[in-house]
């Protein structure tokens, strides 16, 4: 029989390169939350792909960038603590932005490469987003992602559409270590329903808010009440808090008579449904909490490093 492997795969890389993109695309759910916008994601999420002969834990981190608000800097420690932690890092390149780069890796890429080529650790490139680069572009990038990391995987692949992700995943799997399912099979996130939930609500803040907006956010789910959830009108019922740090940004958060928080309550209400299988009530409050981005106390209670 062949042997089971079986292990941590630390998703890593710039911000937007698409690391959230990629776990939610090989789970087949969204669990992670997703946006245009860089510095979306900003807590160890785990994603359990278990597939015939192997078991991954696939870690989604913040994207890597030189920190400056202490909420980047715990960011920041985060995905350092995931690279030092996993059996495999996936290093994720935007093919995009790789492709149109004077040098190859970037400077920018380069502040990744420094955090990833550590002694020890097995380590494969994955080039994404070539839905939207032309073939022949990507053949340089793919062999100067090879020779700069001494000889790496490189894989092409578009997290969006799924092209090349079983490839992928047969590489990483290879490279895991020997041993048998550390989760069931049927377990697809690490996290609680709760945190997830959380993100879901950021998220649709994040793609309907501009500017600064996104980088002020919190989201706190303060009850969670499953008691109506079994039989055939299974209801979950959720309040959540939506910590900013102005006043102004309140407003904008609630927007003209309402129409934001209307419009983030029922989008995220869309995918919390799809997560959870059952119907759901969900409330939103908005609070003010200057500095929160600050305080090491506020960030730990948010769940931040
Ligand atoms: N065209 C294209 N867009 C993609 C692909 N993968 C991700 N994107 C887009 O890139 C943007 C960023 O994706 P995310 O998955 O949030 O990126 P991330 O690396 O998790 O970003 P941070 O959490 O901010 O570090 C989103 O608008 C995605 O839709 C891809 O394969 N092709
Ligand atoms: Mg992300």
């Amino acid at each position: 029989m062949d042997l089971h492997r079986a292990g941590t795969v630390a998703l890593v890389g710039r911000p937007n390169a698409g690391k959230s993109t990629l776990l939610n695309q090989i789970l087949g759910v969204k669990v992670a939350a997703v946006a245009d916008k860089p510095q979306t994601t900003r807590n160890r999420i785990a994603g359990i792909h278990s597939a015939p002969g192997f078991q991954a834990i696939l870690v989604d981190t913040p994207g890597l960038h030189p920190p400056h608000s202490l909420l980047n800097q715990v960011m920041v420690r985060t995905a350092r603590k995931a690279i030092e932690e996993c059996d495999v890092v996936c290093w994720i390149v935007d093919g995009e932005v790789a492709v149109g780069a004077r040098s190859v890796p970037s400077e920018a890429e380069a502040f990744v490469g420094t955090n990833v080529l550590t002694p020890g650790h097995r380590l494969v490139v994955t080039l994404n987003k070539v839905d939207t680069c032309a073939r022949e572009l990507l053949l340089p990038v793919i062999a100067a992602f090879h020779a700069y990391t001494g000889g790496a995987d490189v894989v092409p692949v578009s997290a969006l559409t799924g092209e090349n992700v079983d490839r992928l995943l047969s590489v990483l799997g290879a490279l895991l270590p020997e041993g048998p399912a550390l989760w069931p099979e049927d377990q697809v996130v690490e996290a609680s329903e709760r945190f997830v939930v959380g993100e879901m609500i950021r998220e649709k803040l994040v793609r309907a808010t501009h500017d600064e907006l996104p980088y002020a956010t919190a989201v706190e789910v303060e009850a969670f009440d499953e008691s109506e959830r079994e039989g055939d009108r299974a209801l979950v019922r959720i309040h959540a808090r939506i910590v900013v740090e102005r006043a102004s940004q309140k407003a904008i958060v609630i927007g003209r008579g309402g129409a934001m928080i209307k419009r983030v309550g029922s989008e995220a209400r869309r995918d919390i449904e799809a997560l959870l299988g059952c119907h759901v009530h969900l409330a939103l409050f908005v609070a003010i909490e200057p500095d929160w981005t600050q305080s090491p106390r506020r960030l730990r209670a948010f769940g931040y490093g």
